[in-house]
């Protein structure tokens, strides 16, 4: 099956030399999988900022933050014995797993949802705060319900990645509302609207010895409690989704049902986008799933950078019938890409 993106053509976007670094000490290295919202007459990103101190020869450097939320730089030489470098993603230190960078949220708006900056009368920087968030905070999902704003992202720490929620409605106030989903879980995804009366989220726990990366979905009365959880998506052996999948931005309410796009990655870490259909009245019933992917690591920026082959989506905003679809690109920059909601509906009727 063909590509169903139609790419912007300004892409990239943004890329680490648009960032401003957090500290004056630290280097950017990614600015991917941003969260998308649409606020005030703007398009708004939700930036995931990596970054890390400048690398020196022989060497491997980190940052985690320390007990007073502080960066410290952890240094080890790379012939160490004990080190382990085989994903750039990971600095494995004598059986302990730390992340290579470390992330922050970071929010631009635009006028015209290609170019985008920070706003002056915004507080822009959302850091990771306390033990839980000690590695960073990645990948927001923005779901709007009622003029609230509820901001879905992964925490990560020695303690495990596990899912935070902050609250906002004016973007200036923002309410941190602490650990969702304990570890491991990550992708959660809310609905936009109550469905028999209560809220649902997608999301994506891992199963270690028993079980994989599939996709589940929870029920809750106040968005902060969740329960009645289900697995509705697994992995599929021999496909371009076999290793883990995971949903991207808020699902999408179509006449057929609810339309999730979702990454799906095989053992080459190859991460490309598919679609799902869920039942209107029963999200946990999965319609149909795309057997092939709607879109493809192509590009010469989707091939090669940090984390080469990766598309990772956790945004879009839509006009009718077309999706403007905001991801990470190599996990290093940012880019645009359309779709028709027909179209993708024209797949899944026929998958
Ligand atoms: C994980 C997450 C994403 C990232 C991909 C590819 O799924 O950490 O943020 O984009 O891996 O590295």
């Amino acid at each position: 099956m063909a590509d169903l993106a139609i790419r912007f053509p300004q892409n990239p976007l943004l890329e680490p030399a648009d960032i401003t670094p957090s500290q004056p000490e630290l280097t950017v290295e990614c600015v991917m999988n941003p969260g998308v919202f649409y606020f005030d007459n703007k398009t708004w990103l939700v930036l995931r900022i990596a970054e890390r101190p400048l690398q020196k020869e022989g060497k491997v450097s980190f940052p985690v933050k320390d007990k007073d939320d502080r960066i410290k730089t952890l240094e080890f030489d790379k012939n160490h014995p004990l080190i382990e470098l085989t994903d750039p993603r990971y600095v494995i230190y004598n059986g302990a797993s730390y992340l290579s960078t470390i992330s922050h949220l970071r929010l631009v708006c635009s006028d015209d949802g290609v170019h985008f900056y920070e706003p002056d009368d915004y507080p822009t920087m959302l850091t990771g705060l306390g033990s839980l968030e000690s590695f960073g905070i990645e990948d927001c999902r923005v779901t709007e319900i009622n003029g609230t704003y509820h901001l879905t992202f992964t925490e990560v720490s020695e303690n495990g990645v596990g899912i935070g929620l902050m609250q906002t409605e004016d973007w200036k106030h923002i309410s941190r509302r602490g650990m969702i989903f304990p570890p491991h879980n990550k992708d959660c995804a809310i609905f936009g609207e109550k469905i028999n009366g209560k809220y649902y989220c997608l999301n994506r726990p891992s199963g270690l010895t028993v079980g994989g990366h599939y996709m589940w979905i929870s029920a809750s009365e106040d968005l902060v409690h969740w329960g009645e959880h289900k697995c509705i998506l697994h992995t599929r052996d021999g496909f371009w989704d076999s290793e883990r999948v995971g949903a991207g931005a808020p699902p999408i309410k179509t006449p057929d049902g609810w339309l999730v796009i979702y990454h799906g990655a095989d053992s080459d870490h190859r991460y490309c986008l598919g679609a799902l259909l869920l039942d209107l009245n029963d999200p946990s019933t999965v319609l149909s799933r795309t057997n092939d992917p709607i879109m493809e690591p192509v590009m010469q920026y989707e091939k090669e950078g940090f984390f080469g082959n990766v598309i990772f989506t956790n945004g879009h905003l839509i006009d009718n019938d077309r999706i403007d679809m905001y991801y990470g690109a190599s996990d290093t920059v940012i880019c645009g890409a359309t779709f028709s909601i027909d179209e993708i509906l024209t797949v899944l009727r026929d998958s």
